[in-house]
């Protein structure tokens, strides 16, 4: 924990570490009346936690320098205000110090392990003496945790199991969203093929259907009568690798393309509770549980159940759990924990935006600069995915890419369009640009030049390491440029390989907002750029977003849906999203049509 600056984040993390604590051993000279009230404790400081993880703005601005103000904040009564007060007054907090001395750090990783909560962390210590992963991982192998009373070897296999699964989940670099959304959509086609008739529903669930730009490993779910047909079809699956699991209600294999695939099945009647429970996130469901609980509800994956008599209810349908709780129902994309309860209850959820309310897109690239097909053949692909106008932005000459375009090639490139314009009256193709902002913040092409383009965009590909104040300074230049409409792709991050440049997002914002230049979130797979979190201050800030594709041949279009999936999970509507408008409503709002 830091000694400085406490974040929300650092208080919410000292929170549930106090949590898990006082379950592991309980507060040091409790008598037996305080173990009554451990429980609740307990859940108090986990949902404190949670609050505070989700206030949306720095705890200090509640504070104000008086406990008494975060008593305000839901949850937080006079003890635990007391509590943050002395944190954010002293940087320390002496009841933690207190609780957590003398306990070894590795014992909160043992608690990270799948099926390894804090009672049993609480005997593997005090009756084992294992405090880290390691010294279980061998006490397993060795068959000695079979000493343990409840304890077989049964449970050291899976405790192995669960270190492994741990293992590999941290090895594992996360599979592209492009990548699995595909292959699940293969997946339940071939199960659907090989077991109609049996499967009442069945759908992805877990990161997948939250659209998350990278994906763990999927989690698919059917709802059947006859689970064992489903699981031994799934095992049988052509794209399947290798086999972890496979029991009589779910399996587990690893395919063909490194991804792991975990699949369920459970009856008709769990359904909604079980499609709610695996969509997650982990996050997401806690404070739905917590809420339920409020409710004198308990929530699992089997359905509700009524605390006072035990009394249980089926939710066939996820809508009935939402229903259940006096909420709308929340779209997968936004259950990430990010105030998306809160708006539930107020009825207050838009209809986020959808890929059908697109109506162009402004970055495509052809044979004239680094895409693979022509200008013709690009547009004909755009059109017929019912797109109403296409910006071409091939590359200019500065970027090292082969065939970056000169002035005298963007004079031919426009012959071609203008001739290939004359073949529609319900599509148009754009005369655009990607122009590279040089390290130095200049541009390739002449004012004089940029004028004559129907939209001009800008980028950065090359000096990418440049510190925080260069790279800024340089993206700055080229945003006050009262010809440059679009900063594309703004972070230059691609997943997986390369990481975000230091580029202040903030200042950026408020430049783009104060010029009037259009941000971009550019949908190709690799880069998902900006990410949902940045579109949300965007927007916040009154930043313009386009959604584009990025695409260098006709498939690459689909980076529109993968573009609308982060603007939904940053909550935009169609109203957000400035390419929802005709070409003509668009043009007029471009910064270059204000000098005119
Ligand atoms: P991933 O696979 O790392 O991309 O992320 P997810 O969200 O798919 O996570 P995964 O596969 O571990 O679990 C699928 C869902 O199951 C998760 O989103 C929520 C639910 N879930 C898993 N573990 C827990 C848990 O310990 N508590 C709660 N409340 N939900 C859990
Ligand atoms: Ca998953
Ligand atoms: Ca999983
Ligand atoms: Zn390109």
């Amino acid at each position: 924990m830091p000694d400085q600056k406490w974040t929300n984040q650092d208080i919410a993390a000292l929170f549930y570490r106090i949590a898990d604590i006082l379950e592991i051993r309980g507060e040091p000279d409790a008598t037996p009346a305080d173990a009554k009230n451990l429980r609740f404790k307990v859940m108090a400081y986990r949902r404190v936690a949670d609050a505070i993880e989700h206030l949306g703005r720095d705890i200090r601005d509640i504070w104000q320098g008086d406990a008494k103000n975060l008593q305000t904040i839901p949850g937080i009564g006079k003890e635990i205000s007391e509590k943050i007060d002395e944190i954010l007054r002293t940087g320390r907090l002496r009841y933690y110090e207190k609780i957590s001395k003398g306990i070894p750090e590795g014992i909160f990783e043992l608690l990270t392990i799948p099926d390894v909560g804090p009672k049993t962390v609480a005997r593997l210590w005090q009756e084992l003496g294992i405090t880290d992963v390691a010294k279980l991982e061998k006490a397993a192998r060795a068959g000695k945790l079979r000493e343990l009373k409840g304890f077989g070897a049964k449970s050291e296999e899976k405790i192995l199991a669960g270190i492994e699964a741990q293992r590999r989940k941290k090895s594992q670099t996360r599979i592209l969203l492009g990548v699995a959304y595909p292959f699940a959509q293969e997946i339940v086609a071939a199960l659907r093929a090989s077991c109609g008739d049996t499967i009442h529903n069945i759908a992805p669930a877990g990161s997948l259907r939250r659209m998350k730009p990278t994906i763990g490993d999927l989690d698919i779910l059917v709802a059947s009568d006859t689970p064992q047909k489903i699981i031994d079809a799934f095992v049988a699956l052509p794209m399947v690798r290798e086999i972890n699991a496979k029991g009589t209600t779910k399996a587990s294999i690893v395919a063909h393309n490194g991804l792991q695939v975990d699949l369920r099945v459970l009856e008709p009647k769990h359904w909604g509770s079980a499609l709610q429970y695996f969509t997650g996130s982990k996050e997401h469901n806690i404070a739905l549980r917590n809420l339920a609980l409020e409710q004198g509800l308990s929530l699992s994956e089997w359905g509700f159940k009524r605390i006072k008599d035990d009394v249980e209810i089926f939710t066939p349908t996820e809508e009935e759990v939402y229903e259940k709780l006096g909420l709308q129902w929340i779209p997968p994309e936004l259950r990430e924990a990010s105030g998306e309860l809160e708006l539930a209850r107020q009825k207050k959820i838009p209809r986020l935006i959808e890929l059908s309310d697109l109506k162009g897109d402004l970055q495509a690239h052809s044979t004239w600069s680094d895409g693979g097909f022509t200008i013709e053949q690009m547009a004909k692909a755009a059109r017929a995915r019912g797109l109403k106008y296409l910006a071409i932005t091939d590359h200019s000459q500065g970027l090292g890419v082969a065939r970056g375009l000169t002035p005298e090639r963007v004079k031919e490139q426009w012959a071609e369009i203008d001739a290939l314009n004359k073949r529609w009256n319900d599509f148009v193709i754009l005369k655009s640009i990607e122009l590279e902002i040089r390290a130095d913040g200049s541009l390739d092409f002449p004012d004089e030049l940029l004028a004559q383009f129907d939209l001009v965009t800008v980028s950065t590909h090359s000096a990418l390491k440049q510190s925080r104040e260069k790279i800024t300074a340089r993206v700055v230049k080229a945003m006050h440029n009262p010809y440059v409409d679009i900063f594309l792709h703004p972070t230059a991050r691609l997943l997986n390989e390369r990481e975000e440049s230091a580029i202040d997002l903030e200042e950026v914002f408020r430049v783009a907002r104060e010029t009037g230049t259009l941000l971009e979130i550019d949908g190709a797979p690799e880069r998902l750029d900006l990410d949902d979190v940045r579109v949300r201050r965007a927007r916040e800030v009154g930043v313009n977003i386009v959604i584009n594709s990025d695409a260098h041949s006709p498939e690459g279009f689909d980076g529109l849906f993968y573009g609308v999936a982060m603007a939904r999970r940053a909550g935009l509507t169609a109203n957000d999203g400035l390419n929802t408008l005709e070409w003509r409503e668009l043009r007029a709002k471009l910064k270059r049509q204000k000098r005119r």
